[in-house]
């Protein structure tokens, strides 16, 4: 197995197993229009009846004559086409009332009493309908019943997918081959791989989806590929996924040959109406525009020494007479040639400050997208204070499956408990209980619009991600984002049930190795909050390189010298940071007393003496965190090796390559910065490892033939630094 259906496989339940399922007669599908989600729907319960019970089954779409449901046949549809056709929707009238936009109600039932069964699946609407469908076989694939009445709505209606493709095909942070979506500079002939991920994207109920890079091309909007555009949209509108595009500020000056991309200049607004009236013919149903401006050498409204706001305006009002589109305006904007020289400069600091006082000025269609930390994609960072300060623009919050820092998907790092840190964060605004994970919904402030991106950048690999493990993030991204309180050990096993298989060992063996991995990886790359020390500069974001932190203009930095570490970033003394939090968490963060040993270094400046609430010190905790984490990653190709002759040989051998390699370079991660920290301050190991290599055979040391020896940069990467 390749990996290419991922938790989509559908496979053959035991048979003695399907005898405990019934038999069914019909699917009924109730649409005509083949693009229609529901029609998919039939065609996708007929798929996976054939492939887990082994019944062939045939779709029709309509009900026979007065609306009876035929005895075991399946029904889908949505509210507006079943009332009419069916009279058992009369005793399921208040569970389908209460939909939310995108539910669905799903239930089996017994005609008569002991009548075989039917079921019916009612969407709010056809999305929601194709959503209770794959509800339904997941129910099958885990071979478990079909509850008698089940309920579900969404926490929140925007559930999308960001993808940092470029228009050459290659994909930014992607680790998963070239793009699925573009090649050459044009959009792909052949989308087959497009309308198989909208597939996996509405089984998880993702409705949406950015096709392009955010550091985007004004060739995106060349008269062919908006004819692309249209092309992608069509192979995604069945599963119920719309398109957005990335758009890049200076497409006036750089498409349309105009001096100038200012947001208030009248031809540059005539310029972005018409190329939006052009993309609605194309995709008329389209998500709307996802802006990175001002941030990293894009360019922006700044550069034209307007506002963010008149930026995000400018597009909001092209999108407004054509429906619902939105402007998704990046939080992100920050100056990446940050004087490290000034102890209160923090890029931390940016968002907020950027932000402060626009709240009440932007047009009700645009949304800010807030990365999650106020970093970028750290192993640990508190939830982004700007969450705290919006509360008539919606926001949406981003998150990456795509593991940039986290190893890039050749390390295991199973994302929810990392997600969870800042979903379940109270940041008590207005000294109420406010979660983030109630802001995102849209619940705390009353929100229609808010929700949920994610980074994903799948490739056209057959395992999507470049790791099988990997696509448990992208199922659980999903999950998370239709229920934020999902528990992450149940999501884990279910994704290993429909992905891998029903075995005991197998389950277990997979939920352990996962809900250690964010743990894990925390220990050997960085932890007490001082960021992953991986290559920042260099920009692959890979593999240890702690001396890269500091000294230069990006700003995630450590600060370490040989007495201390990590970013003051109290009011008092410090860059302020903390005080950009409501004042109750900002009295905890202010504090290190107060602050979780976790977030030590995020805000405080301490001696690596100072003592933690383990009772160790900060530098003995580095030490013994780098060589638990590292050895804890001696054991999971170990482990895995359970699974041989459960699973597939494929993917069973495809894991355990990344997994031994993982071990490999965990030793790596443990050495390199053990070493770096020791170099900085000279204090020793209390347990005499770091440094030591006890049972180690040094290459130096031996007799060289063919070889000699060199000094290595950074000294901290090879052995005594040779
Ligand atoms: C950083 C990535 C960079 C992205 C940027 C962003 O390294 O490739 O362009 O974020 O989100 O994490 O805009």
């Amino acid at each position: 197995e390749d990996g290419l259906e991922a938790w989509l496989r559908y496979a053959p339940l035991p048979a003695e197993h399907v005898k405990h399922h019934p038999r069914f007669s019909q699917i009924v599908a109730l649409s005509e229009a083949n693009s229609s989600p529901v029609y998919t729907a039939g065609k996708e319960i007929q798929s996976g009846l054939s492939k887990i019970l082994r019944q062939k089954v045939d779709v029709t779409n309509t009900l026979p004559e007065a609306a009876q449901i035929p005895a075991s046949a399946i029904v889908v549809g949505t509210v507006d086409t079943f009332p009419s056709a069916a009279p058992a929707i009369e005793k399921i009238k208040e569970g389908v009332s209460s939909l939310k936009e995108d539910g669905f109600w799903l239930g089996a039932r017994k005609d008569g009493n002991n009548g075989p069964a039917h079921v019916l699946i009612i969407g709010q609407n056809e999305r929601g309908a194709l959503y209770g469908a794959f509800e339904f076989l997941m129910l099958l694939a885990k071979d478990e019943p079909c509850p008698e009445t089940y309920t579900s709505s969404p926490s929140a209606p925007i559930r999308w997918v960001n993808q940092w493709d470029n228009l050459d095909g290659t994909i930014e942070r992607g680790y998963a081959g070239p793009s699925v979506f573009f090649k050459d500079g044009a959009v792909l002939d052949d989308l087959t791989r497009v309308a198989q991920y909208a597939r996996l994207m509405a089984s998880v109920r993702l409705n949406g989806i950015i096709v392009n890079n955010v550091n985007s091309h004004c060739n995106l909007l060349s008269p062919t590929n908006l004819k692309g555009l249209g092309r992608i949209a069509d192979a995604m509108r069945p599963w119920g996924v719309r398109i957005g595009v990335a758009l890049y500020f200076d497409t006036p000056i750089e498409l349309g040959g105009l001096s100038t991309s200012d947001p208030l200049d009248a031809n540059v607004v005539a310029f972005w109406n018409d190329i939006t009236t052009q993309l609605y013919e194309d995709v008329p149903d389209m998500l709307g525009y996802l802006i990175k401006a001002n941030s990293e050498g894009q360019p922006g409204p700044l550069t034209y020494g307007r506002t963010l706001a008149d930026g995000a305006n400018l597009f909001a009002r092209a999108l407004k007479p054509h429906g619902d589109g939105i402007v998704m305006y990046r939080a992100f904007v920050y100056n990446h040639h940050l004087d490290e020289s000034n102890w209160k400069n923090d890029r931390a600091n940016a968002a907020v400050e950027f932000f402060d006082g626009l709240d009440d000025v932007f047009e009700d269609n645009v949304l800010v997208q807030i990365k999650y930390g106020p970093i970028d994609f750290q192993i640990r960072e508190p939830p982004s204070p700007l969450l705290a300060h919006l509360r008539r623009t919606q926001v949406i919050i981003e998150f990456q499956v795509a593991q940039e820092y986290l190893g890039q998907q050749s390390h295991l790092v199973y994302l929810p408990p990392l997600w969870r840190t800042i979903l379940d964060f109270d940041l008590r605004i207005d000294g109420q209980q406010t979660l983030v994970r109630d802001v995102v919904s849209g619940e705390r402030f009353n929100w229609k619009r808010s929700g949920y991106a994610a980074v994903v950048n799948v490739g056209n690999d057959s395992t999507w991600l470049g790791s099988h493990l990997a696509m448990s993030n992208l199922y659980a991204y999903g999950c998370y984002c239709w229920d934020p309180t999902s528990d992450e050990r149940d999501v884990i096993q279910d994704w290993t049930r429909l992905t891998l298989s029903h075995h005991p060992t197998v389950i277990d063996t997979v939920t352990q190795l996962s809900m250690e991995s964010w743990p894990t990886y925390e220990n050997y790359s960085g932890n007490l909050g001082i960021q992953t020390l991986c290559d920042i500069v260099k920009t692959c974001h890979y593999g240890p390189s702690p001396a890269a932190m500091d000294g230069n203009g990006w700003g995630q930095w450590t600060r370490a010298d040989a007495y201390a570490i990590g970013m003051d970033r109290t009011t008092a003394t410090g860059t302020g940071y903390s005080g950009q939090y409501p004042s109750e968490v900002a009295k905890i963060f202010e504090n290190p007393e107060t602050t979780p040993d976790e977030l030590l270094l995020w805000f405080h400046h301490v001696p690596y003496t100072r003592r933690l609430k383990s009772g160790k010190t900060v530098i003995q905790h580095f030490y013994d965190a780098h060589y638990d984490g590292a050895q804890d990653a001696q054991t999971f190709p170990v482990r895995w090796e359970a699974l041989r002759g459960l699973i597939d040989d494929q993917r069973f051998k495809h894991t355990l390559f990344r997994l031994t390699y993982q071990a490999g370079h965990a030793l790596v991660w443990r050495d390199s910065i053990c070493n770096f920290y020791l170099a900085k301050c000279g204090i020793p190991d209390e347990h005499h490892r770091v440094g030591s290599y006890k049972w180690r055979v040094k290459a130096q040391d031996m007799q060289l033939s063919g070889y000699k020896v060199v000094s290595i940069t950074p000294f901290e990467a090879a052995f005594g630094g040779h």
